[in-house]
Formats: structure tokens, sequence, C-alpha cells
């Protein structure tokens, strides 16, 4: 059957939400992000992009480009909230969902013509109820593959609506820049313009021989079919993680216990921090150990009474089984994962828990802000750090 993908995306979502929450925000160039150190822009709202201000972009560039515009460090926590509420809407417009981010997701139409009427109708249908419900502006595009769908979202942000259908694929897809296709970056745009191709029509009409000896055979198949609007992947609903985790290897082994300790006090806090970043808490925490001599590795886990996402319950567990495994010398990597995770975790929050997670909530606004190394716990701050 003929595919048939809606790709949905809200429009500057952080700054959005923070417009709804805050009336003084509203109309405003308004720039989320890191406000200390060398922060970078998170989002901004469409008022602050008439000013050349972007995501990832230094915050100190930012405050040149719009020194009216005003600055917070946002709210996460309530960011996921939104998010979530606009997800519950989204299942009940497919079946088939495939969550690409906080904000954007693919939703399968494909033969649901009898249940949705027309595209344009349905895609109405949504934004409105997501603008009723959460008071948000989503953008959208639907066309007949992913590739195409999520091309057609940003082509009239903010507040788009674009259908792309078949006897449209080529009008739309000619006169835009090769960077608009998925996976096409810097490089590969410098060795696509060694060749003259500057558009995605230049890409589709490109001599193949050519194109072949730029960038080898099987991305030259790939670029070639997206630009003729070719897409093949169906929306898949994203699996669960089964694990979360992180681990290190060293250039030099540790020799001692105190210096493997701090590896896995380093790492425990930002596998809690990936943890709770993907709303998961997890019973099982691991250990993965190995020696420099044979590369012999070891793992031992543990199963907790209660599921966590908490730095310092992954540290503890790890640590009794770092020291239950009396290995101390020579170790070439070390490596903390956590599994097993919890149906129930939204029904757990009870008030010792909410606590903490106001607490960590905080503590995850700095390293939002810092990125995953930025916030060291106190032990860590002591000695040096090891990377
Ligand atoms: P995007 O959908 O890429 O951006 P946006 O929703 O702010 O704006 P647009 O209208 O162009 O869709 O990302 C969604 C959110 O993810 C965004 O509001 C903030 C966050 N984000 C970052 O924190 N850093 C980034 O570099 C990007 C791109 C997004
Ligand atoms: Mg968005």
């Amino acid at each position: 059957m003929k595919q048939l993908v809606m790709h949905v995306d809200m429009d500057s979502f952080f700054a959005s939400v923070e417009q709804l929450d805050h009336e003084e925000y509203r109309g405003k160039p308004l720039i989320i992000g890191g406000l200390a150190g060398r922060g970078v822009v998170s989002t901004c709202s469409y008022e602050a992009r008439k000013f050349g201000v972007h995501s990832a972009m230094p915050m100190g560039r930012a405050q040149q480009l719009c020194p009216q515009g005003i600055f917070i460090e946002g709210n996460y926590p309530r960011y996921a909230e939104v998010s979530k509420q606009i997800f519950a809407i989204f299942d009940r417009y497919s079946p088939v969902i495939e969550p690409l981010s906080i904000d954007e997701a693919f939703l399968d139409l494909t033969g649901m013509g009898k249940i949705m009427g027309t595209p344009l109708h349905y895609a109405k249908k949504l934004k409105a109820e997501i603008r009723e419900k959460t008071g948000i502006v989503a953008s959208v595009g639907i066309a007949p593959n992913k590739f195409l769908a999520k091309l057609a979202s940003d082509l009239e942000k903010p507040d788009g609506l674009v259908i792309i259908t078949d006897d449209k694929i080529r009008q739309v897809l000619d006169p835009l820049p090769v960077g608009r296709i998925w996976g096409v970056g810097r490089r590969m745009n410098e060795q696509l313009a060694n060749l003259g191709i500057r558009t995605i029509g230049d890409l589709y009409r490109a001599d193949p021989h050519h194109l072949c000896q730029q960038v080898g055979e099987n991305m030259a198949r790939h670029l070639h079919q997206l630009a003729a609007g070719i897409d093949h992947r169906v929306v898949a609903p994203r699996e669960r993680a089964k694990s979360i985790g992180k681990e290190m290897t060293f250039t030099e082994d540790l020799q001692c216990s105190e210096d493997a300790e701090r590896v896995l006090l380093d790492l425990s806090c930002k596998v809690g921090w990936r943890l709770r970043k993907a709303g998961e808490k997890a019973r099982t925490i691991q250990l993965k150990l190995r020696l420099s001599s044979g590369f012999k590795t070891f793992t031992r886990s543990r199963t907790l009474p209660e599921a966590t996402c908490y730095d310092e319950q992954i540290y503890h567990t790890v640590l009794d089984l770092f020291h239950e495994l009396q290995l101390f010398r020579g170790i070439r990597l070390l490596g903390v994962s956590t599994a097993g995770f919890d149906d129930g975790r939204e029904l757990s929050l009870f008030q010792d828990e909410a606590k903490k997670d106001n607490l960590y909530a905080a503590i995850d606004k700095i390293r939002a802000k810092f990125g995953e190394g930025g916030i060291t716990k106190a032990q860590l701050l002591c000695k040096d750090k090891q990377k």
C-alpha cells in the first residue's frame, strides 16, 4: 500500500511554552539557553530569529545580535510535561507514532483515508487540537514518505501546513539547497559543490558516475534516491531503550581504588542524567571493569528493590559491586549501565521522591547549561578530574 506520512514539529518549542506561561514574554525576542560561561542558545522565539539568533549559537553572540532580547535559562521539566500532552494527542491521530525529539514525531497515515477524510482536513484538526489543549502552535508536513514529510513541515514554519503530493515533488525539491537533505552536512556540501551541485535539483540530475567518484557508490545511490524524493523507510515506533549506560577507557591504566571511585562517581552522574532525560527509572545497575592484562572483562550487577534514576543510588550500588570485585590495579575500562526500566514510573511520585525529583530538576538545569561534564559532585572537585 502506498505510504502516507505526517511529520509534526512544534514552533520554537521551549520559547513557545515560556511565552504561554509568561505573558510578559509574548511578542518579544525571547532567548533560552545557558546564561553562564560558555552557554549556548537552546532555542529562541521567532521574534528573536529576525535578529539572526538561532539554536546552538553561543549566548554571547546572541546578546550581541539582540541586546534588547529577554534571556532565560528555561525549565526542562515543564517542557517535558507539555511534550507529554502533545504526544497524548498524537496517539489519537495514528496507531503508529515515531517520536523524533521532545517536540516532533512522524505519524503514519497509511491506509487511514476512510477514518481521516482528506489529509488537509486531518492536519488542520490536529493543529487546532494541539493549540486548543496546550496553547502551542505546530507545523505539519504530509507526504508520501518520511523524508518529504519532514521537509514539508519545515517549509512554511511557523504555523506551517504543507502537503507534498507526487505531482509536486520536483517543484518543491528542485530549488532547495542540498543541505536540506538529511545527513548532508558541511563536508558533504563541499564535496557536492566541487561537482557544481548546489540544489536538490542539481543532485537529481547529476551524472551518476561523477557522483560515485566524489562520494562513493553507496552514498551516491542514497543521495540520488532522496533527491528523487524516494525514501522507503517506514514509520517505526521507537522502542524504549533496553539499557542506558556509559563507559570510559583509559589511556593510562588506573592503579588505585580512589581513582576508580572518582571515575565511577562521574559515570554514575552521567548515567543518572541520561535516565532522567529519557524519563526512565532502572532497577538493575551494572558495573563493567576491564583489566589491561589480557583485556579480561568483568561485569557485576545488582537489582534494587525500587527503580531509581538518582546519581547517588547508582553510585553507591556500583561502588559496592566494585569493592566486591577486589580488582584495584591495572584497570583499563570502567562502565556503569542500567536496565530493567520501571513501567509504573509515572505513578511513583511519593512525597520524598517528588522532593528529590525537584532537586534533580535543578541539577539537570545546570547540566543542560554546561553539557554532561558540567556539574561535578564535590568529591570530584577535590581532585583532578579523570577524562
Ligand atoms: P527544534 O524543533 O529543532 O526547534 P524549535 O522547536 O525551537 O524551533 P522550530 O520552530 O524551528 O522547530 O527543537 C525543539 C526544542 O529542542 C527547542 O525548542 C529547544 C531544544 N533544542 C535545544 O535545546 N538545542 C538545540 O540545538 C536545538 C536545535 C533544539
Ligand atoms: Mg520545533
